[in-house]
């Protein structure tokens, strides 16, 4: 298995030489080229073998072709979002900067990156957008080869247009820049290569008003001579199914694809070459007869088009393309990693069920697609995949969840003896595919699952002692690399893959330990507030494709959560800046609708504590708890501005909301109205309680749990904050009992019956019934993988303290429990790695903990005797970088310094 999703290994601290930057990113991207802004954020991180150690001050400089455009001069407070200082960056212009970093010693260390503009001018761009004229096609109607849909479309998807351009440079090169987008999806081609490695290009956005290019390096692709250029254009987002009625839900921003770009060669004389889309692009259709998202893909191989993209090709055949002109008013450059294959699957099992008809299974559930090896088929053998996340009880492929998506892909061989399939504009959840047609045996061999999604860099690790809670970990894992595909989605299977709101703000908190994930929300986050209604309400799903919904408690709220959210972990302002007007009019939206603070007006879906288990949760006190959370994000959200007017009104407010709250919901003896394991949850998470209250409202919380025998109820609002809270009020035991749990409700029960990723229901599957309801029941959905906060952030005990940004104040509180023995968790936060790890072992606990410079950090050392603390072999008192602060009845407390710590205490 080959993955590239992984932790990175560096930096080793122990072999650095002393303080060292690494990990520079600008606009925090990994040298980005075509940045939009032109003033950019530059980051990066800091590690070293030094206990003590830190940043003093930095030093960045930005250059020009070697000539310098901006020094900040020595500065000393930050390592994350420092803004270009200089005079504005020019536009389409590479840049190289240089950081230096200065430690307390006086010693200086350096290293540089780059970064490069994109196009900051609309009438920079030549490029047109081009098409072709389907009305008139022969091949407008869904094409032969997919004569058995399981649906009745009423939207036809036509078949994806190569397009090419030949031309001629006379002069040499010194770089070549490609800025290339659609409406629909690209993949570009030039000198019969392809061009980078991105997957699902453009990616999805509100096509309305945001259409994203992405730009590409092809110095060494281009020649003197003749060139060629070219793309493959399909519907995909654009035109193609989205959601789940097919009578409407294709078509959302277009009816067929189109294509833009722009390819600008420069010359060593200054002058420049610039090829762009336009009447003069020639255009043809090929191999690929069909695709689509939801679908599938067919490709018909006898109808491949030979070196389409390269030169001395004879494209006489080829048509005009039709030229609509070149309004490039929705364009922005790319801000985020695209989608891309991150991994290869390979099988692991293949059953013949019937000659020439196998099932293949890739023992894992993931979101991508397959690359399969054909050897002996006659042209004109059509081959069939469909793709399902399980199997019914006869062996045969699960389909009926993923209701009126195909999932289906058709190869048609030309005959050579060894070819192979894998579609390029279709993505598929599974883990089993059905390969029928096939000529011969198939072996597992053939098969590859090719796993997508988009490259947001791998931020954390977490591993213990217990295979179950290692399996739920990557069950989280897998269901977040299924669902971020280009948006965070609810489901890679069926009709729907929506921007569920709700889904999106209660697993941004584990998503981020497990990958940095801002500019993935960011870019996310942009279209929630274009999507924002002229009252104030957000839509229920961003991109924002279904009409109706909007304004519904916990979802709507990621208005407010999802960027203060991303503001405490990544302690950027400017999502906070971007965010606030959007923040500002939702909650006053609720506000003016609910003039006495329970939220019970306008509350639109209201989806409640969304699949709960055998309670229902009172819907006033979830939206009234939201409101709440949403109204002190907008309050700490003005602070940070400096709206010190507007953060008094909010936080004003809440205390009244919070008022309105205990009197309206709490009864006399403490309980929250409805009595369920959430109505105490988001009080008690969102701090709506007078202390008293509080420590009445955990114990109704607990006894609930106990007279379940310890199970959960909890549906999407409150699974995340269950074992937190449990935790946060000296119950851990009972978070853990939940955490190993196998019976149904719980995660251990998806588990013992083989789930590899997590489940949108609790009774997706059960003993009793069997398959849930087919109306609605996903095999890889992440909003239940929310407890992954918890594992990372109590389990191994990584988080920050309460008013800590940015995690530079870590609070390091390792809480062992259940049947865990060790734990071990590596998380990369703004400064640099922090990691923890510990382990109980004949009466002794150790703990090894790395603080990154740019950090402090609070250590809790739970033992049972406090005395017995030592810091390598040295009492507290007595160990370097280290401050002792509590001895307490159960916990050692210190504070630390940046360094490398090995604790010891009995346990
Ligand atoms: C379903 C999914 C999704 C949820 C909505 C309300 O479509 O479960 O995750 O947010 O319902």
């Amino acid at each position: 298995m080959t993955t590239d999703w992984v932790l990175s290994e560096t930096p080793a601290v122990t072999e650095l030489p002393g303080l060292t930057a690494y990990d520079l990113r600008c606009e925090h991207r990994a040298d980005p080229l075509g940045i939009g802004t032109a003033r950019p954020r530059l980051s990066w991180r800091l590690a070293s073998p030094t206990r003590g150690d830190r940043q003093e001050a930095f030093r960045v400089r930005v250059l020009r072709d070697g000539v310098q455009v901006w020094d900040s001069g020595w500065r000393s407070e930050r390592t994350t979002s420092v803004d270009h200082g200089g005079a504005p960056l020019t536009s389409q212009t590479d840049y190289v900067w240089q950081l230096e970093v200065r430690d307390a010693a006086g010693a200086v260390t350096s290293a540089e990156a780059t970064f490069a503009t994109g196009l900051f001018h609309d009438d920079e761009w030549q490029a047109h957008w081009i098409e072709h004229d389907y009305e008139t096609d022969p091949y407008f109607e869904p094409p032969v080869d997919r004569a058995e849909p399981r649906t009745v479309r009423q939207a036809t998807i036509a078949p994806p247009r190569y397009y090419r351009r030949s031309f001629e440079l006379t002069q040499p090169i010194t770089r070549a820049r490609l800025y290339a987008t659609a409406h629909g999806l690209y993949q570009f081609h030039a000198n019969g290569r392809r061009i980078g490695n991105d997957e699902l290009t453009p990616g999805w956005t509100d096509y309305r008003e945001r259409v994203a290019y992405q730009t590409y390096d092809v110095t060494e692709v281009l020649r003197a001579g003749e060139n060629v250029i070219g793309a493959v254009l399909g519907e995909g987002w654009w035109s193609g199914y989205v959601g789940w009625d097919t009578r409407s839900h294709a078509h959302h921003y277009g009816k067929k694809p189109q294509l833009l770009a722009q390819l600008v060669v420069d010359h060593p004389d200054g002058s420049q070459t610039v090829v762009a889309t336009d009447g003069r692009w020639v255009e043809h259709v090929g191999p690929i007869r069909f695709a689509d998202l939801l679908m599938g893909e067919s490709y018909d191989a006898r109808l491949e088009l030979g070196d389409w993209s390269s030169a001395g090709y004879d494209a006489s055949e080829w048509a005009p393309a039709g030229d609509l002109g070149g309004d490039v008013s929705t364009l922005i450059a790319a801000t985020t990693d695209p989608v891309r294959v991150t991994e290869d699957v390979p099988a692991v099992a293949v059953t013949a069920v019937e000659p020439g008809r196998f099932i293949v299974d890739l023992g894992q559930n993931l979101a991508g697609r397959v690359r399969l090896r054909v050897r002996g088929a006659g042209a004109g053998d059509r081959i069939r995949l469909r793709h399902g996340e399980m199997l019914q009880a006869d062996g045969e492929l699960y389909t009926a969840n993923l209701r009126t998506a195909d999932a289906t892909d058709y190869f048609v061989s030309a005959g050579a003896t060894e070819e192979f399939f894998e579609p390029i504009f279709t993505v598929h959840g599974f883990r089993y595919v059905e390969v029928d047609g096939y000529p011969g045996e198939l072996t597992a061999d053939d098969v590859t699952g090719r796993v997508l999604h988009s490259d947001t860099p791998v931020a954390g690790r977490f591993e213990c002692s217990d295979p179950g809670v290692n399996q739920l970990l990557s069950n989280i894992r897998w269901g977040q690399r299924g669902n971020f595909v280009s948006v965070p989605t609810d489901c890679p299977q069926r009709d729907e893959r929506l921007g569920w709101t709700a889904d999106a703000q209660i697993f941004l908190p584990t998503a981020a330990y497990q990958a940095d994930v801002l500019t993935f929300f960011e870019n996310w986050f942009a279209d929630l507030a274009v999507a924002q209604t002229d009252e104030g309400a957000i839509p229920d799903v961003i991109p924002h494709v279904i009409t109706g919904r909007h304004g519904t408690p916990a979802w709507a709220d990621a208005a407010t959560i999802v960027p203060w959210t991303l503001y405490r972990i990544y302690g950027d302002e400017r999502v906070l800046r971007t965010a606030w007007p959007v923040m500002q009019r939702w909650v006053d939206y609720v506000h003016r609708a609910n003039p006495d603070l329970i939220w019970r007006h306008r509350t639109s879906g209201h989806y409640g504590d969304w699949l709960q288990v055998g309670v229902r949760t009172d819907r006033d006190v979830l939206a009234t708890a939201y409101f709440a959370r949403s109204v002190e994000f907008t309050a700490a959200t003005a602070e940070v501005l400096g709206l010190t007017d507007e953060a008094a009104a909010y936080r004003a407010l809440w205390t009244k909301i919070a008022a309105a709250f205990v009197a309206e919901f709490v009864d006399a003896e403490g309980k929250v109205r409805g009595d369920t394991q959430t109505g105490y949850l988001l009080p008690l998470a969102f701090g709506l309680l007078p202390e008293q209250a509080e420590q009445v409202a955990v114990k109704h919380l607990v006894a609930d749990l106990e007279l379940r025998g310890r199970s959960l109820t909890t549906g999407f609002a409150g699974v995340a904050l269950l074992c937190p809270i449990l935790t946060r009020y000296g119950y851990a035991e009972l978070a853990y009992d939940l955490l190993h749990d196998d019976r149904y409700p719980s995660w251990g029960y998806s588990i013992k019956h083989g789930a590899t990723t997590i489940w949108e229901r609790w009774d997706g599957w059960t003993e009793e019934g069997g398959f849930g309801p087919v109306a609605m029941n996903s095999f890889n959905h992440y909003s239940l993988g929310s407890v992954g906060e918890w594992l990372y952030g109590d389990v191994a005990g990584i988080s920050q303290a309460p008013e800590s940004i940015g995690f530079r104040d870590l609070v390091i509180k390792p809480c062992p429990g259940g049947r865990l023995t060790w734990a071990e968790a590596s998380y990369d936060i703004p400064s640099g790695r922090v990691s923890t790890r510990w382990e109980i072992a004949d009466g002794t606990l150790t703990l090894d903990v790395t603080v990154p410079p740019g950090a402090d950090a609070t250590i809790h050392i739970p033992t049972s005797n406090p005395a017995s603390t030592q810091e390598s072999g040295h009492p507290l008192t007595d160990a370097e970088g280290i401050t002792l602060r509590e001895a307490g009845a159960d916990t050692t407390t210190c504070r630390v310094a940046p360094g490398t710590y090995h604790f010891t205490a009995q346990a």
